[in-house]
């Protein structure tokens, strides 16, 4: 059956449906022209006979590799025939497996690290040999990798992972619901207990085994002290038993107070002995249910979490607590520096939540056990569009650290904007911290390389949820796929990773390569050229979804988040001179670069300057505001290209992937107008300063559904916030049950326009609305993108539910009359903002 559908596919030359599943793990067939020319393994020896070992595994994954990408379906034994050394064959296991006798020289094996591999290819005899299991399987990915993406080289090289944490962090609660899920609920607890059906679990594993991750925090960091209970524990035996077979570890967030909430003590006291008591006894315990667990992950003192400072203890003394009694284990401590006062005071111009991390770990380095890592975000607010370089960094010299990066895309476009992280990542891993004047790059500090630590690596929040695409897009998972390998090799570049991806996930085409490749690398200077610019942050609305659209969300309120946009100027004065001393927790050449208005890099002005909205930039000369204006057009502008961009791959992709990804690409094109009005009419209306292009507040096209004639129970209401609306206004239906009518007669010049319609699309309703040309329908549509887009929904009329829709090449006749229909449904009064009729090129 397999054979077959891989015969159809070659013979008609396109592929098969797919439904993203295999992500990147695809083994799909390679082109005719690609595949002929090269010698293959003509038998798999995978030296080790226990399904559950990874060795096991990479056998079993060969064979699966082989047989999608050639059709090759070659037999898989346990060990290596005695006497001659087999030939044409592919032969993994582990150092010690292959023993003495086979040819792994000293050499190779004393250049192994733990879950390093040496791959050797000679035509087709190939070893791969891990330093361990893991090591193993990582090799025999390699090797597929290779083939998939047509690479028949003869190669011999190690490769060891830069660190040894190498783990993602998933937000799931045990209720099946995530924090921050964008990918459908999560694929291993539901109703407060791990699921029976772990096949999703095992599926992950493998995936996050062939980049690299050797461990997964399954559960919330807000956690819940529930995961402790006996049944609980069991459940998470079982869940670790799925991951195993591919060399992935489990972990869980702990809840710093549980001692009291489950363990019937007074106090959770660090400090106490009953409180060391019990998280001993407990350690011990998930050691039996768990026995190669790989560590706990804690969240303490903050955002309402409990912490050690609540017994005024030092965060060294909390994070010891869990270290000490997993040190019997050879468990790690992953503890979160993501500390901070959440109910700061704006009014107080040296009042800083970015000082928080350095401040609270102040006098700490060297405190920790020596298997406690600190998990610091990349910046030292929260995962925003461009944020400097945590400093913090600089100031774990006596302390391991690791990076957490957000592969889940929470202030990012949600997996509804296609943003490639990499590049964002990569400015901060390749950041030069300068300590003691000497080079620090950070991923140099967090590998454990710069100040010698045994311990450190990466953590990156994932949030994998049961949609078959793991993360609710297909494109997203680039993000994934980077993370892991940066993880295993920070040095590599953001557009390789790129290219690897683009080919193991939709082929090899050129034109697909770099179309894809392309529309991927911008995305993110997209993004933040149509979100928040200059180190603003990214101007969501930060007190409900974190998706749209709400600038003022940021201030006036304790999150620490502010602008300081006022009538006159904008940005947080962090300077030492002045304002709130950030920048001088830098190492001094640093922190120099940053204080100064003349060395400070334009894209972080406004991160740590205030200035007038008339201030210039240094390499545009562009005035704040005037650039905002300009960004925010050209990010829009690049987002209307995409759609078509990936038209052009039609046919190349099959139709299934295809389909989804236009879907979401013309839904993103329509959402970036909607932050680009949003955010330039906010600042146009603070700052009082028109943009010197004319554009802002004027849409000749448009033509606002509260100008229209209005029927059937459609009024007009305000929207709030006011930006998030063309003309600051809607309407919305007032009757449940009946259609109600906007009509307006067209005055523009005689021609073929797109129509598009901004309208609201809420979560609490599934309205209907069809547009009619002179009483003859253009097309309808539905209110459903709670079914089918992966973003936190809104309730509201806001810059969440604002949304497009378009219907291209429609003929117009001056005097034509256009009527919009709308039925509500539920809760969703079928809100209309707008119509336009936008001539050839025009993006509006
Ligand atoms: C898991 C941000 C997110 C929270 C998240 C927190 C954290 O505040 O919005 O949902 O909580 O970061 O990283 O702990």
């Amino acid at each position: 059956m397999v054979m077959r559908r891989i015969l159809l596919a070659l013979a008609v030359g396109c592929a098969a449906a797919e439904d993203g599943l295999n992500a990147w793990l695809r083994y799909a067939p390679l082109p005719c022209s690609l595949s002929r020319h090269h010698s293959l393994p003509e038998s798999i020896i995978a030296l080790n006979s226990t399904t559950t070992s990874p060795v096991y595994s990479a056998g079993q994954e060969l064979h699966k590799g082989l047989l999608g990408i050639f059709g090759k379906n070659l037999t898989v034994s346990t060990s290596l025939p005695s006497g001659k050394p087999p030939s044409k064959a592919v032969v993994v296991g582990t150092v010690a497996a292959f023993g003495k006798s086979s040819g792994v020289g000293h050499d190779v094996a004393s250049a192994l690290e733990p879950d390093g591999f040496w791959l050797e290819v000679k035509g087709s005899m190939v070893t791969i040999v891990g330093q361990n299991e893991r090591g193993a399987l990582y090799g025999a990915f390699q090797y597929l990798s290779l083939l998939a993406r047509a690479d028949f080289s003869d190669v011999a090289f190690v490769s060891n992972p830069a660190a040894p944490v190498r783990w993602t962090n998933e937000w799931d609660n045990l209720d099946g619901s995530i924090e921050h899920q964008y990918g459908g609920p999560g694929i291993w607890f539901q109703g407060g207990h791990v699921v029976d059906d772990l096949t999703r679990a095992g599926q992950y594993a493998r995936l996050l085994s062939s980049v690299g991750i050797n461990a997964v925090i399954v559960n919330n960091v807000n956690a819940d002290a529930n995961i402790l209970t006996d049944a609980n524990m069991q459940g998470l035996g079982r869940l670790a038993d799925a991951f195993r077979p591919y060399g992935v570890q489990l972990g869980i967030a702990l809840n710093f107070a549980s001692p009291q909430s489950i363990g019937g003590l007074s106090t959770f006291d660090p400090l106490d002995p009953g409180v060391i008591q019990f998280w001993t006894d407990i350690t011990d315990k998930l050691y039996q249910h768990v026995p190669d667990l790989a560590g706990y992950l804690v969240k303490a003192n903050s955002e309402g979490q409990p912490g050690p400072l609540t017994y005024n203890r030092t965060l060294a003394d909390g994070a010891n607590l869990f270290a000490r009694p997993l040190q019997a284990h050879g468990g790690v401590l992953m503890f979160r520096a993501f500390v901070y006062n959440n109910n700061l005071n704006e009014s107080d111009w040296k009042a800083d939540r970015a000082n928080a991390a350095v401040q609270f770990f102040d006098g700490l380095d060297g405190k920790f056990e020596e298997n406690v890592v600190v998990q610091v975000k990349y910046g030292p607010i929260d995962f925003q569009v461009r944020e400097p370089t945590s400093p913090l960094f600089a100031h774990l010299s006596r302390t391991n650290a690791a990076i957490e990066l957000e592969v889940a895309q929470e202030y990012l476009g949600q997996q509804c904007h296609l943003v490639y992280l990499a590049p964002l990542w990569k400015t901060v891993l390749d950041f030069d911290l300068r300590v003691d004047g000497r080079p620090s790059l950070v991923r140099d500090i967090v590998t454990g390389r710069r100040f010698k630590r045994p311990l450190g690596g990466f953590a990156g929040v994932a949030n994998v949820g049961t949609h078959p695409t793991w993360l609710g897009s297909h494109l997203a998972t680039a993000n994934l796929y980077a993370f892991g390998r940066l993880a295993w090799d920070p040095s590599q570049t953001a557009e390789g990773l790129l290219d690897e991806w683009v080919v193991l996930t939709f082929g090899h085409d050129r034109h697909l390569r770099s179309t894809l490749s392309q529309m991927a690398l911008e995305s993110w200077p997209m993004y933040e050229n149509y979100t928040g610019n200059l180190g603003i942050q990214t101007l969501t609305d930060i007190l409900y979804t974190h998706y749209g659209p709400n600038p003022a969300s940021m201030d006036n309120n304790g999150w620490g988040q502010w602008t300081r946009a006022d009538a006159h100027g904008i940005g947080m004065d962090r300077t030492v001179s002045n304002g709130t001393g950030f920048a001088g927790q830098y190492p001094p050449e640093v922190a120099a670069m940053y204080e100064s208005l003349h060395t400070v890099p334009d894209e972080l002005l406004l991160w740590f300057h205030h200035v007038p909205y008339t201030q210039r930039l240094r390499t545009t000369g562009e005035t704040v505001i005037q650039h905002f204006y300009n960004a925010h057009y050209a990010g829009a502008e690049t987002a209307a290209t995409f759609p078509a961009r990936w038209a052009s791959l039609r046919g190349k992709v099959d139709s299934d992937r295809y389909d989804a990804v236009l879907r979401r690409l013309i839904y993103q094109a329509g959402h970036a107008i909607v932050w680009r009005d949003a955010i330039n009419e906010f600042y146009r209306n603070k700052s009082s300063i028109e943009d010197e292009r004319g554009r802002v507040g004027h849409h000749p096209w448009r033509v606002e559904a509260e100008d229209m004639t209005l029927a059937g129970g459609y009024s007009v209401v305000d929207v709030t916030p006011f930006e998030t609306a063309s003309g600051f206004r809607a309407v919305v239906a007032t009757k449940n049950g009946s259609a109600a009518t906007a009509t307006t007669t067209l005055r523009f010049p005689d021609g073929t326009y797109d129509l598009v319609v901004g309208y609201f699309d809420q979560a609490n309703g599934r309205s209907r609305w069809a547009a009619y040309l002179n009483d003859k329908l253009v097309g309808s549509w539905v209110g459903d993108g709670e079914d089918w887009l992966s973003h936190e929904h809104s309730t509201h009329l806001d810059g969440h539910s604002a949304t497009r829709v378009r219907f291209p090449g429609v003929k117009v006749r001056k005097g034509d009359v256009l009527r919009v229909e709308g039925t509500p449904d539920g809760g969703e009064m079928a809100p209309l903002d707008y119509v336009a009729l936008l001539p050839d090129g025009v993006i509006d």
